[in-house]
């Protein structure tokens, strides 16, 4: 329920020091507020330019000032924790930031970089009521750890409604107890499991490449909702726009399409680092961690549904080259930000009608991907992942690159084995398959997706399935061995709603799955499954929800459907202007 940070950190990644326990506990302490002011470094966490902030003492109040608020308001609870939280040695800092995480949500161009760590603003307090002036969603509360082993952020915005979110999460907090769970322990590690973000939900995989037309594939992208980002730019601030109302610290997912080549003609077969450069400086802005794919699709040597299989040694040799091209510039990224970047390589290759030959194209195909994985990379740097499939639309009879193929083949080569929920028959569930496949392999890669009759890849919904995947990452025991990415285009709705759905929805499931009961378990390995059920079930009414609104207002992103409001906004003043 509780593995030590140490586990969860994904390889390759530092340690953030205190972003554990002692500071999510920090936020049940009281409201009371230090008599003095102070300035000072704290480590922010989000890195890269927020890395250092600054971190200010509240000087508005007094703590007696702040207790007679609570005294006002006759919270009992905040009195109490009041007068004993006096007696620890325990700095309050409050700390406020304009976040790039926030970014340009709500179209406030002012309040991305290092360089606008803001001081605590203007708070006025009638009636026990705080009102934050001017700020909104657009201000995040960071909470971070600090200068002193023992300080602790408290953060301050307690409307009436945050107000009832502290009062539910402390009921739940006890209900979680009696069962044996530890709500904070929960949060904590839920708040170290990032979400690679796809980039291409915000474009309808259409990329910034010169030649436009339908991705091919098997891949077709259906809706017409206006607002589709053209440019990398708009990528990037619709990105930014989902990332400031989703709680925590994630990765985006780039295909190769998505690179910046300046109006010129560059092949796949010539890409470099050189072309993501862009994507890089904002990644580390932000402190987010990158991940890759070659794109072996939309393209015109592709156009007969055969890429690294193909029977013409020149295709295969061209897609060989953009795939070694990929996982270069994957590496590039991993060493750039500090994470490793997974490299995930997806082929179309597949027949639409009963093949004559099908030990043939597989051949082909494992001397084609041992030619791409020839040079070793430092997977401080670069992680190779490779995706089977069963069928897709113009391949519905054979694809090449089936489950048996790709396991075989990461058990032998040592690469990461990417599980798409959509790829499988509709009655399978990847959830079943990461218990078997995590006993042969260190690492995998999901691609968490809803097919809707067939891989559709729609919007990631709290399905039964999406319960099931989370249970299972958590269940194996170490999170950071599964790395989590979301595969789905959906554009019939607001695209920057469809990143924010899935990634909530995902990071939900997390948090219910480590919320899980341990009796569950310890009913199974007394083989009473009668028990065992009832309390999976009665397990589905426990006060998760409660957890989670307490979980966003922690991370100082919008709690319940409020986010939806900021999104809307920036419909109205950027994407819906987009022609
Ligand atoms: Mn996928």
């Amino acid at each position: 329920m509780q593995p030590g940070s140490q586990d969860r950190l994904i390889r390759g990644e530092k340690p953030v020091e205190h972003q554990s326990l002692d500071l999510l506990a920090a936020e049940t302490n009281p409201k009371f507020l230090p008599t003095h002011t102070l300035l000072g470094t704290v480590t922010m966490p989000h890195a890269g330019k927020q890395e250092q902030g600054r971190a200010c003492h509240d000087p508005l109040e007094s703590r007696d000032a702040s207790l007679k608020h609570s005294l006002a308001r006759g919270d009992v609870d905040d009195l109490v924790l009041g007068k004993a939280a006096a007696l620890l040695p325990t700095e309050v800092v409050e700390l406020r930031m304009a976040g790039g995480r926030v970014g340009t949500a709500g179209g406030n161009d002012g309040v991305a970089g290092a360089a606008d760590m803001q001081p605590p603003l203007e708070v006025t307090r009638p009636d026990g009521q705080v009102t934050e002036i001017g700020c909104g969603w657009r201000l995040s509360h960071a909470i971070a750890p600090t200068v002193a082993p023992s300080a602790a952020i408290v953060l301050h915005g307690t409307s009436p409604r945050h107000n009832s979110i502290d009062k539910a999460v402390r009921l739940a907090r006890e209900q979680y107890a009696t069962l044996g769970v530890d709500v904070d322990a929960a949060i904590a590690a839920l708040s170290r499991i990032p979400i690679s973000l796809h980039c291409w939900q915000g474009d309808d995989v259409t990329g910034f490449e010169q030649q436009l037309g339908p991705p091919g594939g098997g891949l077709a992208v259906t809706g017409n909702h206006p607002g589709r980002a053209r440019s990398p730019e708009e990528l990037r601030a619709d990105l930014d726009a989902a990332l400031a109302v989703i709680p925590g610290r994630h990765r985006v997912n780039l295909h190769a399409l998505y690179g910046e080549f300046g109006g010129a003609r560059v092949d796949r077969d010539a890409i470099g680092p050189e072309h993501f450069h862009n994507w890089i400086e904002w990644a580390r802005e932000r402190g987010l961690g990158l991940d890759f794919n070659p794109t072996c699709f939309a393209h015109p040597k592709a156009a007969d549904g055969f890429t690294l299989s193909h029977r013409d040694a020149g295709i295969r040799d061209f897609w060989i080259e953009h795939c070694r091209r990929a996982r270069a510039i994957g590496a590039a990224f991993g060493a750039a930000l500090g994470t490793p970047c997974v490299t995930n390589v997806w082929i179309p290759d597949g027949f639409k009608d009963t093949p004559a030959d099908r030990a043939g194209p597989r051949e082909r195909l494992a001397a084609s991907l041992d030619q791409v994985f020839a040079k070793p990379l430092p997977p401080t740097h670069n992680l190779d992942a490779v995706e089977p499939k069963l069928f897709g639309i113009g391949s519905e009879s054979c694809t090449v690159g089936s489950a048996e193929f790709y396991l075989s083949y990461c058990i032998t080569r040592g690469k990461l084995l990417c599980l798409d929920a959509g790829h499988f028959h509709p009655t399978e569930s990847i959830a079943d398959k990461i218990s078997s496949v995590m006993l042969y392999l260190p690492e995998i890669l999901l691609h968490v997706s809803r097919g809707v009759r067939w891989d559709s890849d729609h919007v990631v919904t709290l399905t039964d399935d999406l319960f099931s995947i989370a249970r299972e990452i958590v269940a194996v025991g170490n999170p950071s061995r599964v790395h989590i990415g979301l595969d789905y285009f959906d554009a019939s709705i607001n695209r920057i709603a469809a990143w924010t759905i899935g990634t909530r929805n995902m990071l939900k499931a997390l948090l219910f799955a480590l919320l899980e009961p341990p009796a569950i378990r310890e009913a199974e390995a007394v083989a009473d499954t009668t028990t065992r059920l009832v309390l999976q079930e009665e397990a589905k009414g426990l006060p998760f929800a409660a957890v989670w609104d307490h979980y966003c207002e922690l991370q100082g992103v919008p709690v319940g459907a409020e986010w939806l409001e900021p999104i809307q906004r920036y419909e109205q003043e950027v994407t819906g202007k987009r022609r």
